[in-house]
């Protein structure tokens, strides 16, 4: 038995070393020293030996089964090492290899503007609501004192859908449905996409962007209109900002105004920039038409308001020097890239 229990260790012993896998080292390990394996099967022979061999016999064999199970565990660890010594290898990282770099994006001039007078605003304790651009007509003329046939209709040469459905032409028909469910206060801004058929040159484009302002109290005043804007305008251009509000007439407004910017290049003096103005025309602006109150069920006895609008791409070419409103909408990054 002493001879047999050697050469099951020796066998072990071979295979153990051929071993290639942790499967491989387990089904050796059943083999071996499992309920069914070799050195079971030997100690349960051991009935049939003298009193005088069983202990050898029995001490052998539990010094057999030791030193397989020894084998097992050294053999088990040179497999995982050469495991993890392959792995690392196969995950080496070169540090010296020249990095990927990743371009982030950045927000287009129109949003960073809209963002930042968003901003400016939403500081100010205005809500910024947003509406549909497929309006009717009621929400963008009727409502805003401008029936059939009414002059001011045709400076807005517009996509009709149908003889009741259009492209709204401004963000208005936002204000309109807002205070036709909010009572005053209100105090919101309306940016969005506006429509109008006109043809494309450096300042003009069929689709637009505007925001549109409104503010409706008890004691409102055109010194709010006035606080407002240069509030904004001065975040926008710069401290030294100067307006000039000019009378004007829009059917909605009444008193109204066309808010002028003092020209940055020659201070108002006139220079070619401004095509000798001194100024640029930037928006428009006025007190809330009494009509266009109490259309919207807001008594204009009690309540009083302002709102202005102010084009997008107008404000954003202004600050970012861009002469022609077509580079905004090309998505050329050569030209994107410089903001
Ligand atoms: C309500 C009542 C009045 C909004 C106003 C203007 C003057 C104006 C233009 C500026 C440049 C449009 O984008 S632009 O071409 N807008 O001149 N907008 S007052 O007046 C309102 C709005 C809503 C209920």
């Amino acid at each position: 038995m002493k001879e047999k229990l050697k050469a099951i260790e020796a066998a072990a012993r071979e295979k153990l070393a051929k071993a290639a896998d942790l499967k491989e080292l387990d089904e050796i390990r059943v083999e071996y020293l499992g309920k069914k394996g070799a050195i079971t099967s030997i100690l349960k022979q051991m009935g049939g030996l003298s009193p005088e061999e069983r202990p050898v016999i029995g001490q052998l064999a539990n010094s057999v089964r030791a030193d397989i199970d020894e084998m097992l565990r050294s053999a088990q660890n040179a497999i995982k090492t050469k495991a993890a010594a392959k792995k690392l290898e196969a995950e080496r990282i070169d540090v010296t290899l020249p990095g990927k770099s990743h371009r982030l994006g950045k927000a287009h001039p129109l949003n960073a503007t809209l963002a930042e007078v968003e901003e400016v605003f939403l500081g100010m304790g205005f809500d910024i609501v947003e509406g549909p651009e497929v309006e009717t007509d009621h929400y963008c003329f009727e409502a805003l004192n401008m029936p059939k046939h009414h002059p001011a209709r045709d400076t807005q040469d517009t996509f009709y859908i149908n003889e009741n459905v259009l492209l709204r032409t401004q963000t208005s028909s936002v204000q309109i449905r807002t205070m036709e469910k909010m009572k005053p206060p209100i105090r919101i801004i309306s940016p969005g996409a506006v429509y109008r058929s006109d043809a494309v040159d450096a300042t003009h484009s069929p689709i637009f962007h505007q925001i549109e302002g409104l503010v409706i109290d008890k004691g409102i005043t055109m010194a709010d209109l006035k606080g407002t804007l240069e509030m904004l305008l001065k975040r926008l251009y710069g401290e030294e900002t100067q307006l000039r509000f000019r009378p004007h007439h829009f059917p909605y407004t009444e008193p109204s105004a066309e808010v002028d910017l003092m020209c940055f290049n020659c201070h108002g003096k006139g220079c070619s920039m401004c095509k000798q103005e001194g100024y640029v025309e930037l928006l428009g602006a006025g007190m809330v038409h009494p009509k266009v109150l109490s259309e919207c069920g807001i008594d204009p006895e009690v309540y009083s308001g302002f709102a202005f609008g102010i084009g997008l791409e107008r404000i954003t070419m202004g600050r970012y020097n861009i002469n022609d409103m077509r580079l905004l909408y090309e998505n050329d990054m050569r030209f994107l890239n410089q903001f």
